[in-house]
């Protein structure tokens, strides 16, 4: 049971983050402002919450949109009970309201037979529009509720706007699933109908900080898009009476809504439990980057002492050793240190070879400096070594030579220290993602398993773009 294990697998990475960023606070050291140490609380209780509901197997799908696009409607003709209040004025919904969702056809069949019932609850958030409340409140709002979701239904009405593009492009890059709910199909005639949804599928990104490599992209996949008709106006329709006269009556259509319920349906069979521990895990990787970046600024002060002290070895050993290979490795050895060290005065999760990795990465993509710095280290070192070895002979020419190298050499060593520190710490803030069992890795594994055409799949590229 491939999605039992994908929950498993983000509830341990999730575990292990908590436990290693509660022990944070047990360092040695404890932060020393109270500002940290309530940025760091704060943190810990959103991850609590995120393993919370992981543990409770709750699969939040989103209504979004703007005013009166009928996102309540489409909630109601989804559960087929009117619940959430619909209407013409705007703001008739004030705040995001939620309701549980049992449908019939709900029961997962793989499930089933071991357990006899699923412990998948589906809960319905409708949220007021991203019009209606004014700024601030809107936008934290609007990102409080997605962050939360595992599906958003966006629900349009029509051609889009600047907004909802706008809206759509965040969403996709902050790597939620989308169904595009086109609603009120029953105010369009079908050739408009059609135009319509052509537009919307063609679509394509931009925007967001999203890098386009000269690719079009599609904005939302064309299986996502789905057109519904919540709660169609009555129209007025000819009746000719058995007696002959000929009247005109109102009638209401029946919404158009099975399509939708099936696509969700299907989606939350499918891989609901995928999406539910992918979710979680990209809300952990935030929490796990912020908490690092909470650390690493709390004991800034202690890391630049230890960098410095750190460049003032490493220039002096190099200075003092007069044999050049040894130098560069001496040289290499004392930045692993350095970032070890770093690292266990963050109190960051880091092992030896995620420390080497680190190191490698650093070394290859600080614009060649590193790199610089190990060749030139490599020639003045020769130089010093051929200086040394004149200066052996006793005249001193060869020793300040050998002082004139040993000093250009060990300055490029204490730059190099110094730069690796900086770069250390920008990694610090990432990698500890990238654990064994961290959140990032537990993403890619999740990823890696999942079927082709799914939506999952075609989450991808928005949850690894990550780790470039
Ligand atoms: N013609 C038509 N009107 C609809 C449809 N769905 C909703 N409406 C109307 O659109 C208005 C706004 O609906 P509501 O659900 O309150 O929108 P919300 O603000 O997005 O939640 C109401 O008057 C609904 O009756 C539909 O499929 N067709
Ligand atoms: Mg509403």
């Amino acid at each position: 049971m491939p999605h039992k294990n994908h929950l498993n697998t983000a509830r341990s990475s999730i575990r292990q983050a908590l436990s290693w960023y509660s022990h944070i606070r047990r360092h040695p050291q404890p932060f020393a402002e109270v500002k940290h140490k309530a940025a760091l609380q704060t943190e810990l209780e959103g991850l609590r919450g995120t393993l919370e509901k992981l543990d409770r197997e709750i699969f939040r799908i989103a209504a979004f949109g703007l005013v009166s696009r009928g996102k309540s409607a489409v909630l109601n003709a989804t559960i087929g009970r009117d619940i959430l209040p619909v209407g013409p004025i705007n703001g008739v919904t004030q705040w995001p309201r939620s309701v549980q969702w049992m449908p019939e056809e709900l029961p997962f069949p793989e499930i089933n037979q071991q357990q006899k019932t699923s412990n998948l609850v589906v809960e319905l958030i409708d949220t007021p529009g991203l019009d209606e409340v004014d700024g601030q409140a809107r936008s934290q709002m609007a990102r409080d509720v997605a962050r939360q979701a595992d599906l958003i239904l966006f629900v349009v009405a029509g051609d889009i706007n600047r907004t909802e593009y706008d809206a759509l492009c965040e969403l996709r890059a902050a790597g939620k699933p989308i169904v595009l709910v086109f609603n009120k199909i029953d105010l369009y005639p079908e050739q408009d109908r059609q135009a319509i949804y052509e537009q919307l599928q063609s679509l394509s990104r931009n925007s967001g900080g999203w890098v386009n490599l000269g690719q079009k992209t599609d904005l939302i996949a064309k299986e996502d898009i789905v057109m519904v008709a919540a709660e169609p106006t009555a129209m007025q329709v000819r009746v000719e009476w058995p007696d002959g006269t000929v009247g005109y009556e109102w009638e209401t259509p029946p919404p158009q809504m099975e399509e939708l319920k099936e696509k969700i349906l299907e989606i939350v069979r499918r891989e609901g439990r995928s999406l539910l521990a992918l979710n979680a895990l990209a809300q952990a990787r935030d929490a796990e980057t912020n908490m690092a970046s909470i650390a690493i600024e709390a004991r800034s002060k202690q890391a630049e002492n230890l960098i410095n002290k750190f460049a003032g070895y490493k220039a002096l050993a190099v200075a003092l050793n007069p044999i050049a290979v040894v130098d560069v490795l001496g040289g290499s050895v004392a930045d692993l240190l350095l970032i070890r060290s770093l690292a266990k005065l963050y109190g960051l999760p880091m092992t030896g070879y995620e420390a080497g990795k680190l190191w490698k990465q650093i070394l290859f993509s600080g614009g060649g400096l590193l790199v610089g710095e190990a060749g030139s280290g490599l020639l003045l070192g020769l130089s010093k070594s051929a200086a040394a070895v004149g200066g052996a002979t006793g005249d001193g020419v060869g020793l300040s030579a050998y002082a004139g190298a040993a000093i250009a050499q060990a300055t490029m060593a204490g730059y190099g220290t110094y730069k690796v520190g900086q770069a250390a710490q920008v990694y610090l803030e990432r990698g500890c993602t990238w654990g064994p069992s961290g959140s990032n890795t537990a993403i890619r594994e999740i990823l890696s398993q999942v079927d082709e055409g799914t939506v999952c799949d075609r989450l991808r590229q928005d949850l690894l773009q990550h780790f470039e």
